[in-house]
């Protein structure tokens, strides 16, 4: 890959793989396609969701909420979700067998209590900035791919909005997984075709 591509590896993490606190279906067969793939690219940024036990979208802090239901947030409806990926916990940790040592950085995002954020460069008030998207340009990239989990959510929300920064964004689908919570799956892929983001396979690459 040239030097002006990066890849963005989103929430390999303990708690969306099996056995975990929000398993995504097969989230654990990304690990070693996201290994392989990483390798031709110079320039890596690793994500994990990153929560305080008190965050508000975890359903366990809404007294009779269940998971998987949505309430209304200030910036608007929310899912509940299992308590996942408490800051520091072994389940917020990287898959242990993630091998991706030339990563350049990783980046932690969903800190604030009341603000959940799907995507690696704009949280759910979506003008919260990460900075994400100052690292990648202050490097000169301007294409991202990106796998990672989960395609529907946080892979779909950091690919729409590295677009939206002015990126040229690629999902790399094969190495993603998607959680499909009442057709987001679909209703992802929707959002990133009319964002203009492309999608490829890891073979392609
Ligand atoms: C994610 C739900 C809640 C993800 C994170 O990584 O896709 N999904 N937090
Ligand atoms: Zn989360």
């Amino acid at each position: 890959m040239q030097n002006n591509t990066a890849l963005l590896v989103v929430d390999v993490q303990n708690d969306f793989c099996r056995g975990g606190a929000l398993a995504v279906p097969e989230g654990e067969a990304v690990v070693p396609l996201v290994n392989r793939i990483a390798r031709k690219f110079a320039t890596v940024v690793l994500t994990q969701d990153w929560h305080p036990a008190d965050h508000t979208s975890f359903a366990a802090n809404h007294p009779g909420a269940k998971p998987f239901e949505t309430v209304p947030m200030p910036y608007g409806a929310q899912t509940l979700w299992p308590t996942h990926c408490v800051m520091a916990s072994p389940g917020a940790a990287l898959h242990p067998a993630l091998d991706i040592p030339h990563a350049a950085t990783i980046l932690r995002k969903g800190l604030q209590r009341h603000v959940d954020s799907y995507s690696a460069f704009l949280e759910a008030d979506r003008v919260t900035r990460t900075g994400l998207d100052g690292f990648f340009a202050a490097r000169g990239i301007t294409d991202i791919y990106v796998a990672g989990l989960a395609t529907d959510f946080c892979v779909a929300w950091s690919a729409e909005d590295a677009q939206k920064f002015g990126f040229r964004a690629t999902v790399i689908e094969d190495a993603c997984r998607a959680i499909d919570l009442n057709g987001s799956l679909e209703q992802a892929w929707q959002r990133l075709t009319a964002a203009g983001v492309r999608r490829t396979s890891s073979g392609d690459l």
